[in-house]
């Protein structure tokens, strides 16, 4: 790789070099997490997948091992793609993941680690029983979509259960195995949950939440106390859905609440870049971590001359919110400790039309929180009907189109004169009976160079700002602005590659280019030291 690297990140997740994707398999065991992740050792983009390793005690620091997984055997000897660790009762950590067999077919295999008295876990040995699931004319499954192994739970029967992402034409399939053992599975009659025309479901990741408490809970737990979460990763538009609903185990299906994966208006971890997500039970916390990988938004052609492509998002600690309606996230509490020259402003009124700089910080890489009060709300848009998506809505209705309630909120990565700038913002819009507050990310001229995707993105927010502050955080690091709105209601991720806005040639702003005045009621920046991530 080339020595001049302005947008490689300091606390985000990233090799040395090569291409990353999927999160695999994350795990605490003898109090180490563990990373796994799918890594081409070769080279900058997709292929030759392994499983490569690293571990940490915080979260934030990490050390890389061997690769635990490479191709070794006939049912992996094409690949070793995606899947998960399930800690068994006895504490003894168990992977299955997706080998892709001479036939190219799809196939869950199973490996287990050969020391169990190392904490890194470095060697694994696979299973001589591989693979432990495979397409067969009889189970009809269709062998180029058969992937993506969850963490497996146990019912109260003694049964463990595992859900294999999967499609039958454009059906996606979330398919349940059974198995007493472990090592020999049944196909269950039914999928746990399957819709029609989403495409092939990858990665799924299947969960209890605790009702009205933010502590995580084994993935085995079920009861009334609890509901549960299905996330799928849509091969089709390259999202990550979630559910919330029941889980049923006498009849093994599970039954969203409300609404459906597939929609455009359907729920996501994540509304920018955020993909092929998978949580863990921190047993050591008592808290659930999401893990995503956060793909480049530069051309093939830059990957490969920068040497690298992918980074991983910041761990997420993942709870139900008390409406029980949709998961609130937030940064994992370690990141914290990164934290270094605080910058405050005090309270105050930022006029319509005004932009403030913020001086003092790293702005490259910094952590920022701000939260708003709005005082003239009866001014705000009427918001129009049609117009329900919220990304179509934030890239009609940019940083730089006045409103009148908004935009307001961060410049990113701003260049000296503004030419390069990512904006992160909300929009207070009347709606017809309550008000809408809209979140966008606008990535429009976040560089001169435009051989990179520069989609903005949107969320609606659900926070009533009548009653609420209206508060937002970015991790910004380089090449990434990682944001979070209303206490982690929404986040949108996103990248970008200023050519003028880097390292100390970064600024950064709060705005408001809404004819009304917003109220400051909160502002704290900090630079951030850079993670030990070797
Ligand atoms: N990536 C893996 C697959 C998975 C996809 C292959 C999702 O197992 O379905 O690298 O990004």
């Amino acid at each position: 790789p080339p020595a001049f690297q302005p947008y490689r990140t300091s606390y985000h997740f990233q090799p040395p070099k090569n291409w990353i994707n999927d999160p695999n398999g994350p795990m605490i065991y003898k109090g180490v997490y563990h990373l796994l992740y799918q890594y081409n050792p070769k080279g900058a983009v997709w292929g030759n997948i392994v499983w490569a390793h690293s571990t940490s005690t915080d979260l934030v620091n990490w050390t890389p091992h061997v690769p635990a997984i490479y191709p070794s055997q006939p049912s992996d000897i094409n690949g070793c793609w995606s899947g998960s660790t399930t800690i068994l009762p006895s504490g003894e950590p168990i992977i299955l993941y997706t080998g892709v067999n001479p036939q190219n077919q799809q196939v869950q295999n199973l490996a287990t680690p050969k020391n169990l008295s190392d904490p890194y876990l470095t060697e694994w040995v696979k299973s001589a029983k591989n693979p432990l699931m495979a397409p067969t004319i009889a189970n009809q499954i269709n062998a180029s979509s058969f992937r993506d192994p969850t963490t497996a739970w146990l019912g109260p029967d003694r049964i463990w259960r595992v859900l294999i992402g999967s499609k039958r034409n454009r059906r996606g399939l979330a398919i349940l195995y059974r198995s007493k053992d472990f090592v020999h599975w049944t196909k269950s009659q039914h999928p746990l949950h399957s819709a029609t025309d989403t495409g092939m479901w990858e990665c799924p990741d299947f969960f209890p939440v605790r009702i009205n408490a933010n502590i995580g809970v084994d993935t085995s737990v079920i009861g009334p106390h609890v509901k549960h979460v299905l996330k799928l990763s849509l091969d089709d538009t390259k999202h990550d859905y979630y559910t919330i609903g029941t889980y049923n185990l006498n009849k093994d299906i599970y039954v969203p609440d409300k609404g459906q994966v597939d929609s455009d208006s359907g729920l996501r971890y994540d509304y920018g870049k955020f993909y092929a997500s998978k949580t863990f039970f921190d047993s050591a916390k008592n808290r659930r971590i999401l893990w995503g990988w956060i793909n480049e938004s530069s051309s093939v052609e830059d990957d490969i001359k920068k040497g690298w492509s992918g980074v991983m998002a910041i761990p997420r600690s993942i709870w139900l919110d008390k409406s029980g309606k949709q998961l609130v996230q937030w940064p994992i509490r370690e990141l914290e400790r990164l934290r270094e020259n605080q910058v405050n402003l005090p309270n105050q009124v930022l006029k319509g039309g005004l932009a403030l700089e913020v001086s003092g910080v790293t702005s490259a890489q910094a952590d920022v929180e701000i939260s708003f009060s709005t005082i003239e709300l009866q001014n705000a848009e009427k918001l129009d009907p049609s117009w329900t998506n919220p990304q179509a809505l934030c890239s009609k209705k940019g940083a730089s189109v006045k409103g009148r309630l908004g935009p307001f909120g961060l410049l990113a990565l701003a260049s000296k004169g503004l030419q390069e700038r990512t904006a992160v913002f909300f929009r207070i819009f009347k709606g017809q009976d309550k008000y809408v507050v809209l979140m966008c990310s606008d990535q429009s001229r976040s560089s001169l160079n435009n051989g990179n995707d520069k989609t903005t993105y949107g969320a609606f927010l659900d926070v009533n700002p009548s009653s609420e502050e209206l508060s937002l955080r970015s991790l910004i690091d380089h090449s990434i602005v990682e944001s979070f709105g209303g206490e982690g209601k929404a986040c949108i991720t996103a990248r970008v590659y200023p050519t003028l806005a880097i390292q100390n040639e970064a600024h950064l702003h709060v705005f408001n280019n809404g004819t009304e005045n917003v109220q400051i009621t909160r502002f704290s920046a900090w630079s951030m030291k850079k993670a030990i991530i070797t």
